[in-house]
């Protein structure tokens, strides 16, 4: 899979790229992925990528020339690439995102930085509008690793095997269950008995119940459109009725 990230400061994604999990999706030639320098598409001795914007008010628009030129040469890298403009605009990035992308063959991503790009960039140049969430960053590098790291540990072969996105929060619409390694007791608190009795039937049993309730006290959001399972009606009726008893 190819990654190509536009961006003005490429010194902020390489150390990004050459550690942990991403360094070894690299070596093991799961993912092609680059930083592209924007600046190296400016013109002049001075290569200027931003500029006043039209109708006055305060702060910077990136040009759209540099951010044309920089698309067409990561468009060379990687032909059928998804373009994805990082924006507070966007649509919301999410699990189910991450999974669609990680079925596609590449994505270039747009750094924005200042308050924006140039809107012909926008309508001429990019296939999708991505959001990590509300709220405004100085650029849009760090949503552009957010979803290299989130995609990249969905493709087989980078997390080992004894790692599974499969069981991942969200992947199944629920949060993870909580997850306890030596000792056996830290600071006076001990494992649930379960998790050290060996019976893999019973700990998954757990799991799943300890998922669900996780994700109805954290957030029943995700609740909300939920189909619950014939074992997951009763759990949560079981619990309706022990909260039942308590109230009296
Ligand atoms: C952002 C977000 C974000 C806005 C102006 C870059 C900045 C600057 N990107 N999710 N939230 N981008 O705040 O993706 O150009």
């Amino acid at each position: 899979m190819k990654f190509v990230v536009l961006t003005i400061f490429p010194e902020m994604i390489n150390p990004f790229l050459e550690n942990g999990m991403l360094r070894l999706a690299v070596e093991r030639g799961i993912i092609d992925a680059r930083a592209l320098n924007i600046r190296d598409y400016a013109e002049g001795k001075h290569r200027v990528t931003d500029d006043k914007p039209y109708g006055g008010g305060c702060g910077m628009v990136m040009k759209p020339e540099p951010l044309s030129r920089a698309i067409g040469a990561a468009s060379e890298i990687a032909p059928t690439a998804r373009r994805i403009l990082l924006t507070p605009q966007g649509r919301p990035f999410d699990q189910a995102m991450a999974q669609d992308f990680a079925a596609s063959d590449g994505l270039i991503f747009i750094c924005g930085r200042y308050e924006g790009v140039d809107e012909r960039i926008c309508q001429g140049m990019v296939d999708e509008e991505v959001s990590i969430g509300d709220y405004v960053m100085t650029g849009g590098e760090l949503a552009a690793m957010v979803i290299v790291d989130a995609v990249t540990r969905l493709l087989p072969g980078v997390l080992g095997g004894d790692e599974s996105a499969e069981k991942d929060s969200f992947s199944g619409g629920l949060l993870e269950h909580a997850h306890y390694t030596r000792p056996s007791v830290f600071d006076g608190e001990g494992v649930p008995d379960v998790l050290m009795s060996g019976n893999h039937a019973e700990i998954e049993k757990w799991r799943r119940e300890t998922s669900l309730i996780r994700t109805f006290l954290k957030r029943p959001d995700l609740l909300e459109q939920r189909e619950f399972s014939r074992e997951e009606k009763h759990v949560l009726t079981e619990w309706c009725r022990r909260i039942e008893d308590l109230v009296g």
